[in-house]
């Protein structure tokens, strides 16, 4: 007796498990504690090690990738540093809340503390909003929210073999004069995560590393458009966005993709498949020309001796 029961039990689980591993598993809503310090010091801005004296979430431009799952609380603290000159503010994209109460800015030495529902998923801007604007995101105080689908993986938003988070911004070496930089007057550079051809050995330093992948692998960048003014004409040169997903939301989809145009806060996500079979380059740039000469170029190699732990994990923002 005992026994049929055991093999009807295993019949019953050797005819559920194919649908229990295909189907999507709905994560569990939970509360995600994140706290950020905002950090006025010198960070470097090219692969030659030249300073810039920035403004930073958590001493790095951009700021720390912050992930969560649809659904999720974010429980979010940041901290302005007794050592800063100025006032900051944090503006997550992928909240619904008061910009007067939760995005307010306070001083040096004071913290501010706020909860928020991550209700639609997708990957978002964040970054200070405090008086000028312009200045503080130039200065460096931007970053990315992911806010992964809480059905998971689907056949229209795969699991990739790799992710990366480029984040785009202008760069203003003088940075003083707040409404020069609201008229786009200095701007000489385009930064990728933070960097003049931060990953682009053929244009910058040749010591700079790129992006690698294995060939026929799905990579899926996370971008997001942190320019003061400028829009983004993302495009990858030797190949075609296989999907993007504007906004990053698995419902937004568009196939075949040559050019997408990112605008000014945008952050969206595109999925690649690396040229199978051989080795090859692509180069993801922004084909707005100004923009390409001084900066926005981001090598992917694709080799089958890529490092295994590159845009994988915690490793998918290469500083
Ligand atoms: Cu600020």
């Amino acid at each position: 007796m005992r026994k049929t029961a055991t093999t009807t039990t295993h019949r019953i689980l050797s005819l559920l498990l194919p649908a229990v591993l295909f189907a999507a598993t709905p994560a569990l809503a939970k509360t995600v504690k994140v706290d950020i310090h905002a950090i006025e010091h010198d960070v470097e801005i090219d692969n030659k090690g030249t300073k810039f004296a920035a403004w930073t979430f958590g001493g790095t431009m951009p700021g720390p990738v912050v992930r969560v799952t649809e659904g999720d609380t974010v429980d979010f603290t940041l901290i302005n540093d007794p050592g800063n000159g100025n006032s900051h503010s944090m503006d997550f994209h992928a909240a619904i809340v008061d910009v007067l109460d939760e995005f307010e800015a306070v001083k040096p030495g004071s913290s501010k503390h706020y909860t928020f529902d991550a209700k639609y998923p997708g990957v978002f801007m964040y970054h200070c909003g405090a008086a000028n604007m312009a200045q503080h995101i130039a200065k460096g105080m931007y970053g990315i929210i992911i806010v992964d689908p809480k059905e998971g993986y689907t056949k229209n938003y795969p699991k990739p073999d790799r992710e990366y988070v480029l984040v785009q911004s202008q760069f203003f070496p003088k940075c003083g004069d707040a409404m020069e930089i609201v008229e786009n007057i200095g701007s000489t550079n385009s930064l990728i995560n933070g960097k003049i051809f931060h990953y682009d050995p053929l244009h910058g330093e040749p010591s700079a590393k790129t992006l690698e992948s294995k060939p026929g692998e799905l990579v899926r960048i996370f971008f997001v458009n942190a320019n003061v003014n400028e829009p983004v004409a993302f495009h990858p040169i030797g190949n075609i966005w296989a999907r993007v997903y504007p906004n990053g939301n698995p419902k937004n989809v568009m196939y075949g993709m040559q050019t997408y145009n990112v605008a000014v806060s945008e952050a969206s996500a595109f999925d690649i498949y690396s040229p199978a079979g051989r080795t090859t380059h692509n180069a993801y740039v922004d084909h707005t020309m100004k923009a390409a000469h001084h900066g926005a170029i981001t090598i992917m190699t694709n080799s089958p001796e890529a490092d295994p732990n590159m845009g994988k994990g915690d490793n998918i923002l290469i500083r």
